[in-house]
């Protein structure tokens, strides 16, 4: 009997992304692989450990080599390019390698289903494009047909990819769909992102292991989701008959001094303005102040819809930060330090 189990192809897989979808399509019964880069990936371990059906394969988004021998042996019904420079950041410091990698990558990976796939159809792609493409917002909320205006490399970056995904749909057929994803975020969000950075702070003040948090631009406003049921909507996307860009979004913004309301009321602490200092070091060269994201179409469409709310993400994270930190903690005084 022929094997009709489905197989997909996972670029970023160590990201929170990677991970939750994931553990997504492993319930749905598909044989995951997962693109992993460089000489001791300091993440592999954790796949290895935790994710053991997860089939890695060595490769790069730099190297279109690396991209097709991963095809070739994974036989995807599914790619998802999750793989990117995603810390906007570090793409000021480091355009032309945000440029190479997030904005390129998706060039060859595309390219390389163009090869493999040889016309037959059969491998689907999902981009991760980002609501970093509305940049400086030309209206609110943005949906989408609101014009694109990035203000970081990250942003032009992600733009490249997201038309060239569009390109590689009307020229060659391919089932390509672009997420226009909001800021999505979960206990397993890197440290170096605002939430993260806050409730892992907050997390080591309330444990007395740090006196305060220093952040850049706190007047910004995002459309904060959970990474958990933003992976749910990707998969969607590629089941429908006809490829699409879907926003994945909530349709509700908060500013950072909420974000700082809520987590600091997790720990009992009312008043942070004597914990939190601003410092220029942590200020964009450009700053995106408000996204707000209309997802009706990814409703209507696919079906989808948030489940979890801010406050709800942000109880999650602090207490995960007060569990991780509290271990720390507890392993230091153990071992006399
Ligand atoms: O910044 C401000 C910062 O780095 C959010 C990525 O996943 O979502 C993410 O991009 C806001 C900005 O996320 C600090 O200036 C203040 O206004 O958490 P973030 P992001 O730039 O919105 C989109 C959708 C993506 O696609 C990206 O890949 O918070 N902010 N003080 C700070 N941000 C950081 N990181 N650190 C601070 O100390």
């Amino acid at each position: 009997m022929a094997n009709t189990q489905k197989r997909a192809l996972i670029t970023g897989i160590t990201g929170q992304d990677g991970m939750y979808l994931a553990e997504l399509l492993h319930e749905k019964d598909y044989q995951v692989y997962g693109l992993i880069r460089g000489q001791h990936n300091p993440k592999r371990h954790i796949l290895e450990q935790h994710f053991p059906w997860v089939e890695l394969l060595e490769g790069d988004l730099s190297d279109m080599g690396s991209l097709i021998a991963a095809l070739e042996v994974s036989q995807p019904d599914e790619v998802y390019n999750l793989g990117a420079i995603s810390f906007v950041a570090l793409s000021f410091k480091q355009p032309e390698l945000t440029g190479n990698i997030t904005g390129l990558g998706a060039l060859r990976l595309l390219e390389a289903i163009r090869v493999v796939d040889g016309g037959k159809g059969k491998m689907r792609y999902y981009q991760a494009s980002t609501s970093e493409l509305y940049g400086k917002v030309r209206e609110t909320p943005q949906n989408e047909l609101t014009p694109f205006h990035p203000r970081s490399p990250y942003g032009v970056a992600k733009g490249y990819a997201h038309f060239m995904t569009v390109n590689y749909r009307e020229s060659y057929g391919i089932h390509a769909s672009c997420g226009i994803l909001f800021n999505h975020e979960s206990p397993r969000r890197g440290y170096e992102f605002v939430t993260r950075k806050v409730t892992s702070s907050v997390a080591r003040i309330k444990l007395g292991l740090q006196k305060e948090l220093v952040l850049g631009n706190i007047d910004s406003q995002r459309d904060w989701g959970f990474a958990g049921d933003y992976v749910e909507g990707m998969w969607r996307m590629l089941q429908q008959d006809e490829p699409d860009d879907y926003v994945l979004a909530t349709g509700v913004t908060h500013p950072i001094s909420e974000l700082l309301d809520l987590s600091f009321a997790e720990v009992g602490i009312t008043d942070w303005k004597p914990y939190v200092k601003q410092d220029p070091r942590f200020m964009r060269p450009a700053e995106v102040d408000l996204l707000l994201g209309d997802p009706s179409k990814a409703k209507t469409k696919l079906g989808w819809e948030p489940k979890v709310k801010f406050p709800e993400l942000v109880k999650m994270m602090v207490a995960n930060d007060l569990e991780i930190e509290g271990k720390k903690e507890l392993g230091s005084a153990n071992s006399g330090a």
